[in-house]
């Protein structure tokens, strides 16, 4: 367990929880799921504007954003395929973290480039809404911003680095957060193509 842990409304910050050699491990499984399941540019629903962030997903159900709406689907937008299978090193964290007894269904890869964000938002489109949230944060350092339940809710800013996970869980799992802005340059985890950049993993359960 790492030493310092934050636990207020079911939000844990796990600082460092993972190690340089599983976060290298962690980013090779990525880099080859995007092989089978490329990145896409998600949208906002109507107005179709990109978001800055691109994703792909792991696991037996993928969110994706487009012009028709937010939804979970079990094949990829642009090949029609299925999205790689979860990897075993994400189950066994979600196993190890979450304290929930059934397994993630969806996990989604959001990839940042020096200038991405995500907007502040509450993950709502999964029917298990009681079940935990578990990310993973790989790269660049970002600031995550954390609210509460209301849209003009307080926030509390912190710093996401390399290693670092985060549960959303109870009451927490309903909160507004977002993404301000990463750090450019401030790991040296990533490869070239996504260097600077972050890579976030979000598991969650849908239904
Ligand atoms: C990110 N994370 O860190 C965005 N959502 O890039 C999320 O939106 C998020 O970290 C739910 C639970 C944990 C998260
Ligand atoms: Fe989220």
């Amino acid at each position: 367990m790492p030493a310092l842990q934050t636990d207020c409304d079911g939000f844990r910050l796990l600082p460092g929880y993972l190690k340089r050699d599983q976060q290298n491990a962690l980013v090779k499984t990525v880099l080859g799921a995007l092989e089978a399941a490329p990145l896409f540019t998600p949208a906002m629903p109507r107005s179709g504007k990109p978001l800055s962030v691109q994703m792909s997903n792991f696991g037996p159900l993928g969110w994706i954003a487009d012009r028709t709406g937010y939804r979970y689907q079990p094949h990829h937008p642009e090949t029609g395929t299925p999205w790689p299978a979860m990897p075993q090193q994400l189950l066994d964290l979600w196993t190890a973290v979450s304290g929930w007894p059934e397994p993630p269904q969806a996990c989604l890869i959001n990839i940042y480039g020096p200038a991405s964000r995500l907007g502040v938002h509450v993950d709502a489109d999964e029917d298990a809404r009681d079940a935990p949230v578990v990310s993973v944060s790989l790269g660049d350092r970002a600031r995550f911003r954390l609210g509460g339940p209301l849209r003009n809710s307080p926030t509390h800013s912190f710093i996401l680095s390399s290693g670092d996970v985060v549960v959303l869980g109870g009451a927490s799992r309903r909160f507004f957060h977002g993404i301000d802005r990463i750090y450019p340059g401030t790991s040296t985890l990533l490869p070239g193509h996504f260097s600077p950049g972050r890579i976030n993993l979000t598991m969650r359960r849908v239904n």
